[in-house]
Formats: structure tokens, C-alpha cells, sequence
């Protein structure tokens, strides 16, 4: 073996090595340098991609630091409706569809099964694109052997007007409650009239929106009940929540507007509701005590 060789050896190796760590990096760790979590099983749904509304940044971080053997997309991923109205579409919306395709690429089974924001899609159910099956509802078998049923949870919306305004709550309507506030009072006091709460009378209203919601849950439950299911997971109205009624669990899985939430199975069929504001949180107060150690 000649030194020529030899040096080569060496530079293949060392570069072998460097494409292992990035390798292992890849499929090891975060950006945040944590590991990357490990579950059987993801849910996540209400993204709208398209709108200002989406938490882009958050849903990066997470992609980032989870994985998966299976990942449902439980619909509303790209919201329709408002791109038609107005076109918004950054860099960073690319970013998550790509993490989402590459994912697949690798081996994780990804169940894309759109809803109302996104139904344009649903006339592809029964088709793969790049490995994303879209389904208009699947079946899903945990661990501990529990049949659930997935759907996005529209199609069981009675009172889709009022789920509209709670879609978009969380978007303008808070900003624009508090500036028509302001208006609002300004008129009252020109024509002499006390200050009235327009925020007190939305509270009001958001009691009955709590009502609406436990209505939609139930609902949900006695649906997954009447087809024989252990549990239904959905998405649709924003609302992170583990319920239990009667004999059926109501699992929802929450939104990337407001609350960035996912559902999660670990590997002994265990489930969990993800905060994933909660989660950075929690990474960076353990990341600033290792440092305080060090
Ligand atoms: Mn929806």
C-alpha cells in the first residue's frame, strides 16, 4: 500500500465518519442538540397553512425533535378557503411540507386525511402522493390493542358557523374585539352612556361556544361507540382534550393557531397530549441548568 492510497483511506474514512454523525445526528438529535423523541404513533391537525394564523415556527421545532413510526394528519393542514381569498405563502410553510414529505421518504407511514379547510383534497382519498395516503377516515390499532377511529370531525359538526368563529378567534377576532371596544365606548361616551363590556359580552357568548364544544365531543364519542370503536381521535374545533364517555375515549389532538398541541402513542400504547410551548419550555430550563452545572 503506497502512501497515495493511504492518504486516501484516511480522507474517505474521515469523511465516512463525518457523514455518520450527521447521519446519526439526523436521526438522533434536535436542532436544540436534545434527542429526538421516539413515538409508535403522532396526530396533528389544524395547521392552516396559507394563513399568518399558523404557529410555522412551533410546528418546525417540533418536526424537528419528534419522531414517529406513523403520523396522521388529521386535516386542515392547508387552509383553502382563505388562499383563495388572499395568496400567503412563506418560505417556512414549504419548510414543514417538506419535513412532512421526507419523513415519508424515510419510512414513516403518513395518514393525510383532510378536512373542511382542505377539502379540495378530498377527492384524492385512496390515492398516495409521495408516500402521504390521503383517506377520508382510517382505523387505527394502539399498542394495547384499542381500535380507534380517525376522522377530522366536520362531517359530525352541527353548528359549523359557530366553529368558524372559533377557528378564527385566536387569528384577529381577540384584536378586533379589543379595538371595537375602544370604538364602541368612545360612541357610548359621546352620547352619554356608561361604559358597557363588549369583552364581558363576549365572555358570554364563549360560554355557549364551551357548550357547543362538549356537544361536538359527545357526539364524537356515541359515533366511534356506534361503530364499534375504543376511542375516535379528531381535530377540528381546536380544542386539545382526553375524555372519557361512557366505555369510549374522545381523544382530540388540537391545533397550530393557538394552542400547538399533538397527540402522541408511546410504544406501550400509552397516549398524551403534547403542549408543545410547554415542551420548549421545559427544554430550555433543563438545557440552562446543564449549563449552570457545567
Ligand atoms: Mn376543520
Amino acid at each position: 500500500m503506497n502512501a497515495r492510497t493511504r492518504l486516501s483511506d484516511v480522507t474517505e474514512t474521515g469523511l465516512g465518519r463525518i457523514r455518520r454523525d450527521l447521519a446519526s445526528r439526523d436521526a438522533g438529535f434536535g436542532p436544540s442538540g436534545t434527542p429526538r423523541r421516539r413515538y409508535r404513533t403522532i396526530w396533528i391537525s389544524d395547521i392552516h397553512l396559507g394563513t399568518r394564523g399558523c404557529n410555522d415556527r412551533l410546528l418546525i421545532d417540533f418536526l424537528d425533535h419528534v419522531d414517529s413510526e406513523k403520523l396522521y394528519l388529521v386535516g386542515d393542514i392547508i387552509d383553502g378557503w382563505r388562499m383563495k381569498k388572499r395568496f400567503y405563502w412563506p418560505e417556512r410553510h414549504n419548510a414543514i411540507v417538506r419535513r412532512v414529505m421526507q419523513r415519508a421518504k424515510r419510512g414513516t407511514r403518513v395518514i393525510y386525511i383532510p378536512g373542511n379547510h382542505d377539502e379540495m383534497f378530498r377527492q384524492f382519498a385512496g390515492m398516495n402522493f409521495g408516500g402521504v395516503e390521503i383517506r377520508k377516515q382510517a382505523t387505527h390499532i394502539t399498542a394495547d390493542g384499542r381500535k380507534l377511529l380517525i376522522v377530522h370531525g366536520d362531517e359530525y359538526d352541527a353548528v359549523v358557523l359557530a366553529h368558524r368563529w372559533l377557528a378564527f378567534l385566536g387569528d384577529w377576532a381577540y384584536r378586533t374585539l379589543m379595538q371595537l371596544n375602544i370604538a364602541v365606548n368612545g360612541c357610548r361616551r359621546l352620547l352619554g352612556m356608561n361604559y358597557w363590556s363588549l369583552s364581558a359580552h363576549a365572555k358570554h357568548k364563549v360560554k355557549s361556544a364551551v357548550s357547543v364544544i362538549s356537544r361536538f365531543e359527545e357526539t364524537l364519542a356515541a359515533e366511534a361507540k356506534r361503530r364499534g370503536a375504543d376511542g375516535i381521535v379528531c381535530g377540528h374545533i381546536h380544542t386539545a382534550e382526553i375524555k372519557q364517555f361512557d366505555g369510549c375515549t374522545y381523544y382530540n389532538d388540537g391545533d397550530w393557531v393557538e394552542g400547538c398541541n399533538a397527540l402522541v402513542e408511546h410504544f406501550d400504547g400509552r397516549m398524551e397530549l403534547l403542549h408543545w410551548p410547554s415542551e420548549i419550555a421545559a427544554r430550555d430550563t433543563a438545557s440552562a441548568e446543564l449549563r449552570a452545572v457545567a
